[in-house]
C-alpha cells in the first residue's frame, strides 16, 4: 500500500508535474493536497503540452483517479474551464473526485488578494492574485465556504450573506472598493454546484480503502517547502503547507501510511514573488539560466528569478520533509557553462551557517559561501544511463547528493517524459 508524497524541495517550479506525471503508470490515485490555482505544472507528452493548475496531474492517465484533497482552496470557475479545455482535447475528467471538505475561493477572495497586495506596497508578497491568502485566511478564521456547502442551498446563502457582511465592509469602508452583490455570488456558485456535484466525495475515505486495497497513491504538493506557511520564508510564503507533513493533513492520510517522500530538486534555484533568496542572480549569468531554462511563471507568466543551486536549502529540505528520495531536474540547462558554482553554507554577517538561520532577519542577510565545480560541454539531453553523462555532470550530480543528505534516485536531462535517468 504505497502512499507517495511528491513535493517541491526549493520555492517551486522543481518540476514536480513531470515527476508525478513520470509515476503515473504505476499510481492508482493522484491527490493535491494544499494549494490552488496559484500552482503551475507543465508536462510535455510527446508534441502536446498541458499546463494544469487546480486538476491533479493524474488525469492525464486514463488509468487514474485524480483526487483534490480537502486540503485545497478551490476557485470553481477555474476548475471547471480547466476540466472544459482538457475535454476539448479529449481528456474526460469523470474520474475526478472533489473532498467535501476543502474549501472554496469566492470573489471576495480575490478582490481582496489584490487590495491587499497594493496596500503593503513595496512590502508585498508578490502573490499570484489568486484569492489563496484570503481563502485560507476565511478558513482558519472559520468563515470559510466549503464544498459541501454547495449541496445545501440554504446553507451556502446563509454563509455567502454572514460573510459578506463583513468583507464587504473591509472592501468599501478600508479599501474603498465597490462592495460584492451576494445574490449574485449565490446564483453563480448554485450553477457552479449543478456540474461539481457528481464529483463530490469523502475522499480521506475513498483513499483509505484505497490503501487497505493495495493501492498506489500519490500526493502531489504545489508550490514548495520555502513557501510553506510554517517552514518556509515567512511571510514570503504562501497560505498553506507544501511539506510533507500538510499532505497528511491536506489528503486526510495517517502519517504512518506514508511509504516516500520524494522531492524535486533543480539543479539551479529559481523563485516567483518578493523574499529572501541568497544565492540570486541580477546579472547576465541570471537571465542566462532563465531564458536556457524557460523560467517563467505557468499561471502568470512572471519571470522567474534565478540562481545557483543552494546545498542548504536542500538540506533543511531533507530535514523537514523526511525526504526519501530527490528527483534532480533540469541537469541540462547546466550544459556548457566553464564552472559552476554551488552555495554551501551561509556568511550571516561575519558567522558562518551551515544551516538556515533561525530568524528571518538572519537570512535576508545571509551571503552565499560558494565551492564551484567545473562544468561539461555538449547536449546531455540524450543521455539514458548515469554513465552517458560527461564525468564533470556525474561529478555535480554526486556532489550535490552528498551536501543534500538524501539520496538522488533520478535526473531530468530535458521536459520530455522519456527524457530522465533513473537511477534508483
Ligand atoms: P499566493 O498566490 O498567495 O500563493 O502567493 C504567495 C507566494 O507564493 C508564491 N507562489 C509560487 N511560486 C512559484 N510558483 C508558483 N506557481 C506558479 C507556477 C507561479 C506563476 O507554478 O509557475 O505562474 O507565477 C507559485 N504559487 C505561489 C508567490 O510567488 C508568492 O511569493
Ligand atoms: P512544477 O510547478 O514544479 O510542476 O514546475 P513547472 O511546470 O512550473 O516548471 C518546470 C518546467 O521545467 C516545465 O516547463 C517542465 O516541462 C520543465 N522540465 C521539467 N523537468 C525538466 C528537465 O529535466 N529539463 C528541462 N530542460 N526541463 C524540464
Ligand atoms: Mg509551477
Amino acid at each position: 500500500m504505497p502512499a507517495v508524497v511528491v513535493l517541491g524541495a526549493q520555492w517551486g517550479d522543481e518540476g514536480k508535474g513531470k515527476a508525478t506525471d513520470l509515476l503515473g503508470g504505476a499510481v492508482d490515485y493522484v491527490v493535491r493536497y494544499q494549494g490552488g490555482n496559484n500552482a503551475g505544472h507543465t508536462i510535455v507528452i510527446g508534441d502536446q503540452k498541458y499546463a494544469l493548475h487546480l486538476v491533479p496531474t493524474g488525469i492525464l492517465s486514463p488509468d487514474v483517479v485524480p483526487v483534490i484533497g480537502n486540503g485545497v482552496v478551490i476557485d470553481p470557475g477555474v476548475l471547471l474551464s480547466e476540466l472544459d479545455a482538457l475535454a476539448e482535447r479529449g481528456i474526460s475528467a469523470e474520474r475526478l473526485l472533489i473532498s467535501a471538505n476543502a474549501h472554496l475561493i469566492m470573489p471576495h477572495h480575490k478582490a481582496l488578494d489584490k487590495v491587499t497586495e497594493r496596500y503593503l506596497g513595496k512590502a508585498k508578497i508578490g502573490t499570484t492574485g489568486r484569492g489563496i491568502g484570503p481563502a485560507y485566511g476565511d478558513k482558519i478564521y472559520r468563515m470559510g465556504i466549503r464544498v459541501q456547502d454547495l449541496l445545501d442551498p440554504g446553507i451556502l446563502a446563509q454563509k455567502i450573506e454572514a460573510v459578506l457582511g463583513e468583507k464587504n465592509q473591509v472592501l468599501t469602508k478600508v479599501y474603498n472598493r465597490r462592495g460584492i452583490d451576494g445574490q449574485k455570488v449565490l446564483e453563480e456558485y448554485l450553477g457552479y454546484a449543478e456540474r461539481l456535484t457528481p464529483h463530490i466525495a469523502d475522499t480521506s475515505l475513498v483513499l483509505k480503502r484505497a490503501l487497505d486495497d493495495d493501492k498506489f497513491v500519490l500526493l502531489e504538493g504545489g508550490q514548495g517547502t520555502l513557501l510553506d506557511i510554517d517552514h518556509g520564508t515567512y511571510p514570503f510564503v504562501t497560505s498553506s503547507s507544501p511539506t510533507s507533513g500538510g499532505a497528511c493533513a491536506g489528503a486526510g492520510i495517517p502519517p504512518n501510511r506514508l511509504t516516500g517522500v520524494i522531492a524535486i530538486l533543480k539543479a539551479y534555484t529559481t523563485r516567483v514573488g518578493s523574499g529572501p533568496f541568497p544565492t540570486e542572480l541580477t546579472d547576465e549569468m541570471g537571465d542566462w539560466l532563465r531564458t536556457t531554462g524557460g523560467e517563467y511563471g505557468v499561471t502568470t507568466g512572471r519571470n522567474r528569478r534565478c540562481g545557483w543551486f543552494d546545498a542548504v536549502i536542500a538540506r533543511y529540505a531533507t530535514r523537514i520533509n523526511g525526504v526519501t528520495d530527490f528527483f534532480l531536474t533540469k541537469l541540462d540547462v547546466l550544459s556548457g557553462l566553464e564552472r559552476i558554482p554551488v552555495c554551501v553554507a551561509y556568511d550571516v554577517d561575519g558567522v558562518r551557517h551551515d544551516e538556515i538561520p533561525m530568524t528571518q532577519t538572519d537570512f535576508h542577510h545571509a551571503k552565499p559561501i560558494y565551492e564551484e565545480f567545473p562544468g561539461w560541454e555538449g547536449d546531455i539531453s540524450k543521455a539514458r544511463s548515469f554513465e552517458d553523462l560527461p564525468a564533470n555532470a556525474q561529478a555535480y550530480v554526486r556532489a550535490l547528493e552528498e551536501m543534500s543528505e538524501s539520496r538522488i534516485s533520478a535526473i531530468g536531462v530535458g521536459p520530455g517524459r522519456d527524457q530522465t535517468i533513473q537511477l534508483h
